[in-house]
């Protein structure tokens, strides 16, 4: 059994939770008006809400077209939507709540805040409205599979955890669940967007946890340093901070006496989370006690390796890690199938393998999917990328284009940005659309050789989101996988 340095750091989070809770209700007046600003996920979650807790609001977005419009009027006949002209509307506002995908530097904005109207978000209304401890978790990459996974582990050590935010189910969604359902959940984890911290001011979380910053978003957060500024609001007030030792762009600027900070990364260390190497078996360790063989990993590969590494971190802030508690944990991380559209195997047509990482969004990820695919298949890598570029900066994607990659294949509106920074680093071809590209791919690729849609960029330009990128993906293989089952079919009835 490990309970070493347990005693302490669950002393240090109940404190911190304590002082989580001084913060709640601070804009909790009934008598002010808020308004939504934009009518997503985010914005019907926020509505719910604000018209469950009995909040006068109105809901605006900037586009005269929002295909939520009218579900929207059907649900809440008396709230005022205003599309496109949002300024009448605006001008009411004792309150705006701005959905992540809206920049706070909109003109329409930036005048109400002239006026001294505070701009929140919907973590910040879920902050204040909670008690439930929350783990909060923001990187660049892997944050979706990592806040999925420490729900996974807590719940298989016997906690009641509901995962959301970032991942797809908006925050204040979960707050509604929970309020129906018979049981108060444990914690709340939750995936955290630098959209989303930009506008949270009293997080407080149980544990908060940066997995890695790399350039991302840059049309958003003009330099890095904002980018990375903004991940590292996550960190302010948390009981627990978790980060990585080989990554400073992590490491927060200060750990309090009252914090505990826990690390994680591949190497072995009195404190924190690593590998631990005996009789040639990896063991994935705390403070240098070996917890579980590393064999129990099903997905192959070093980035689901930093996954594990880094819930484990995170789920070791919260919990004992007793021997009973490692091996439910063992089974949770055996059974994790790895989420959609994250390097995810789609099938394969003609020994041409076919891989989705449509959640493949800039160019870090990109970067490591290819790293990936390296050390998993043997063949040609022929790589799908392009879209909206978001103003990146595509060279680093230079560094992991090696003899293996055999030709990319760049479509949508920044094909040229990507072909203009990636030229002589591989052969490429220009198609219009992913479905084009992908043809000339499989007219190229032999048997042995991977099709990976890894685009480095976000969607946005000719999908609605990156699961509809992936589906449009799936859905051409599976016609493939149909023509090829055809072609079968014919050659043996000749
Ligand atoms: N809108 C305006 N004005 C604008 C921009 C948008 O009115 O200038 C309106 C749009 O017309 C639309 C609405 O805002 O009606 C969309 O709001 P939104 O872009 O905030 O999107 P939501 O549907 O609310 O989804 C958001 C997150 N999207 C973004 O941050 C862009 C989702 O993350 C998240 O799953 C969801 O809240 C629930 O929390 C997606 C994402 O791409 C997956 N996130 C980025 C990432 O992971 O890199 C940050």
């Amino acid at each position: 059994m490990y309970a070493s340095g347990w005693s302490q750091r669950y002393l240090l989070l109940r404190l911190g939770l304590i002082s989580c809770r001084v913060c709640m209700y601070a804009h909790s007046d009934k008598k002010m008006h808020y308004v939504v600003v934009g009518l997503g996920l985010t914005g019907f979650s926020c509505a719910r809400f604000l018209a469950r807790q009995g909040y006068a609001f109105s809901v605006v977005d900037t586009r005269p077209i929002v295909a939520q419009a009218a579900a929207f009027r059907a649900e809440f006949p008396n709230v005022t939507l205003s599309l496109g002209d949002i300024e009448p509307t605006l001008a009411k506002a004792d309150v705006l709540v701005v959905s992540p995908g809206v920049p706070l530097t909109d003109p329409a904005l930036q005048s109400c805040r002239a006026r001294g109207v505070p701009m929140t978000g919907d973590i910040e209304l879920f902050v204040q409205h909670t008690d439930v401890p929350i783990v909060a978790i923001t990187g660049t990459n892997g944050k979706s599979t990592v806040t999925t996974l420490v729900a996974d582990l807590l719940n298989a050590a016997g906690c009641y955890a509901v995962p959301g935010g970032n991942l797809g189910i908006p925050a204040l969604d979960l707050l509604l669940e929970a309020a129906s359902s018979q049981q108060k959940p444990d914690y709340f984890v939750l995936e955290l967007s630098s959209y989303q911290l930009e506008r949270t001011f009293s997080l407080k979380a149980a544990v908060a946890a940066i997995l890695n910053v790399a350039p991302d978003h840059q049309d958003r957060h003009p330099t890095f340093k904002e980018y990375q500024s903004m991940k590292h609001r996550i960190y302010e007030g948390a009981a627990a901070l978790v980060y990585k030792r080989s990554d400073p762009t992590t490491h927060p600027s200060a750990c309090t006496p009252a914090q505990q900070c826990i690390t994680f990364d591949t190497d072995s260390v009195a404190h924190g989370v690593g590998i631990q190497v005996q009789k040639g078996e990896g063991f994935i360790a705390l403070d240098n006690n070996p917890l579980f063989s590393l064999s129990h990993l099903k997905i192959p590969g070093l980035v689901f390796q930093d996954n594990v590494l880094s819930a484990m971190a995170i789920v070791s802030a919260l919990l004992p890690m007793t021997t009973e508690t490692i091996a439910r944990m063992v089974l949770a991380i055996e059974g994790f199938q790895g989420l959609p559209h994250r390097c995810a195997m789609v099938g394969q047509c003609g020994g041409v393998y076919y891989v989705n990482d449509s959640k493949g969004t800039n160019v870090s990820a990109t970067v490591a999917a290819l790293i990936s695919m390296q050390n998993t298949y043997a063949g040609n890598i022929f790589l799908l990328a392009g879209g909206d570029g978001k103003q990146a900066d595509f060279s680093p994607l230079r560094s992991a284009i090696n003899a293996q990659v055999g030709c990319l294949l760049l479509y949508g509106r920044d094909a040229n940005i990507l072909g203009a920074a990636l030229l002589g680093a591989a052969p490429i071809r220009f198609a219009p659309t992913l479905i084009e590209a992908m043809d000339i791919a499989r007219g190229i690729a032999q048997p042995g050789d991977v099709v990976l849609l890894s685009p480095a960029c976000a969607s946005w330009d000719q999908f609605k989101d990156y699961q509809e990128r992936g589906q449009v993906f799936i859905q051409q293989v599976q016609r493939y996988q149909a023509a090829c089952a055809a072609d079968t079919t014919a050659a043996a009835l000749v």
